[in-house]
């Protein structure tokens, strides 16, 4: 069996993101990996050996910035269909709001849910996260959401594992029963609450395909009450749990997610400097979402000087979706995070990589250190600010996954 390395980058300016702060920027650097994981990073000349006496392969990128593989840690991916309609009705006037309470929004996504084979919902996904892979993304989180009653969830969750076999990049699934009244429940939420606590989700826990339980505490959404009883059932079968939380309104959802250890809190455009000291005490990190905050033209920013001054870590993630932000590029995300939220360019790939992973509960990636998988991005570019700089521009130029790539 040979002892060589898989792979070999020389020549890298490489982004470790491996401290709690600064980029851990190694200059003319090299990263090795074996058996997909990390073996060697750092200087090149503290390498142990020449790279061909190394390494099976060698890359030399010229300089070029080599950073974690990214982490898109909040989407909604899986959907069949679009709603540009509604996007055209948003712009000339109408609210999100008001189109959700009129039967649209999410639950036009859930009849075409449920009217998709798991086939077509696989078929229609696929594209979106592909795009996302040559944008850097080497781990993604999906959600269910609209399929809203059993076999449909399910399905949704199924498509989700597929995606990350068919492309090879790691998937964490989401449960999350809770994201709207189904039609069939119409005025009767809390018999749905039931049935998401008592049947959807043990069936689901016990099929595996759960890696977290979400839920949307809104107006438009359900009830802080009802968001804790779907925290109980998840508690009562092991998973983490995560929020949608003060998106549109404050509810108290963050502080309820903290008091639960959630893995996150997502939106948090309405939350208070009470609710970010709960979520600093509790390890939950905020993941910020600017492309619905865009999308939807919200006025109210997140309080992200609260956030860092009780010690909130920070992700950024696309919530792609088809309602509130059809975003398909983390890095577009990174950018409207410092533009919209005024996070630095270093926030925002710390976002995207150390403090996704850390909202997915995966201490196994997001920095580049010894043992850690080898998910590791090439760019065309040479500084770390240029990832949330560029608005489009250059897909990666090199994306590994697990040693793959
Ligand atoms: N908040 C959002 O922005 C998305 N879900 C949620 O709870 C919207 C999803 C959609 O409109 O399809
Ligand atoms: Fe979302």
């Amino acid at each position: 069996m040979s002892n060589l390395w898989d792979g070999l980058l020389i020549d890298a300016r490489i982004a470790t993101l491996a401290d709690t702060a600064g980029y851990g920027l190694i200059e003319r650097g090299a990263l090795g990996w074996q058996d997909g994981r990390i073996v060697f990073v750092g200087p090149m000349d503290e390498l142990p050996g020449a790279p061909g006496a190394l390494s099976r392969h060698i890359d030399s990128v010229d300089g070029a910035l080599v950073t974690p593989g990214l982490i898109d840690c909040h989407t909604h991916l899986v959907f069949a269909g679009d709603r540009a309609r509604e996007f055209e009705m948003r712009l000339q006037g109408a609210s999100y709001e008001a189109i959700a309470k009129a039967g649209g929004g999410i639950v036009s996504s859930v009849h075409a849910v449920r009217a998709a084979s798991e086939d077509e919902l696989l078929a229609q996904s696929l594209p979106r996260a592909r795009a996302l892979l040559r944008d850097g993304v080497t781990t993604v989180e999906i959600k269910s959401g609209y399929g809203l009653d059993a076999d449909n969830e399910a399905k949704m969750l199924r498509v989700a594992r597929r995606i990350g076999i068919e492309l090879g990049i790691g998937v964490r699934t989401t449960f999350l029963g809770a994201h709207a009244l189904p039609p069939e429940y119409a005025g009767r939420a809390d018999d749905y609450v039931n049935l998401v606590c008592n049947r959807m989700l043990p069936a689901i826990a016990d099929a595996g395909l759960a890696d977290a339980v979400d839920a949307f505490c809104e107006g438009i959404g359900f009830s802080l009450e009802q968001t804790r009883r779907v925290f109980e059932a998840a508690r009562r079968h092991g998973l983490p749990v995560k929020l949608h939380a003060e998106q549109l309104s404050r509810l108290g959802g963050a502080s309820l997610a903290a008091s639960f250890a959630a893995l996150s809190a997502d939106h948090l455009e309405w939350i208070d400097d009470d609710d970010a000291r709960a979520m600093g005490a509790a390890g939950t990190v905020a993941v910020l979402l600017p492309g619905a905050f865009v999308c939807l033209r919200e006025t109210r920013l997140p309080p992200i000087t609260s956030l860092r001054a009780h010690g909130v870590p920070m992700a950024v993630a696309t919530d792609c979706n088809p309602g509130t932000s059809p975003l398909l590029s983390l890095r577009l995300a990174m950018a409207l995070a410092c533009t919209q939220f005024r996070l630095t360019p270093e926030e925002a790939l710390r976002g995207a990589t150390a403090h996704a992973a850390k909202a997915l509960g995966l201490s196994d990636r997001g920095h580049l250190a010894v043992g850690l998988r080898a998910d590791v991005v090439a760019w065309d570019l040479r500084e770390p600010a240029e990832l949330a700089y560029w608005l489009g521009g250059p897909e990666a130029r090199r994306v590994i996954v697990g040693g793959i790539g």
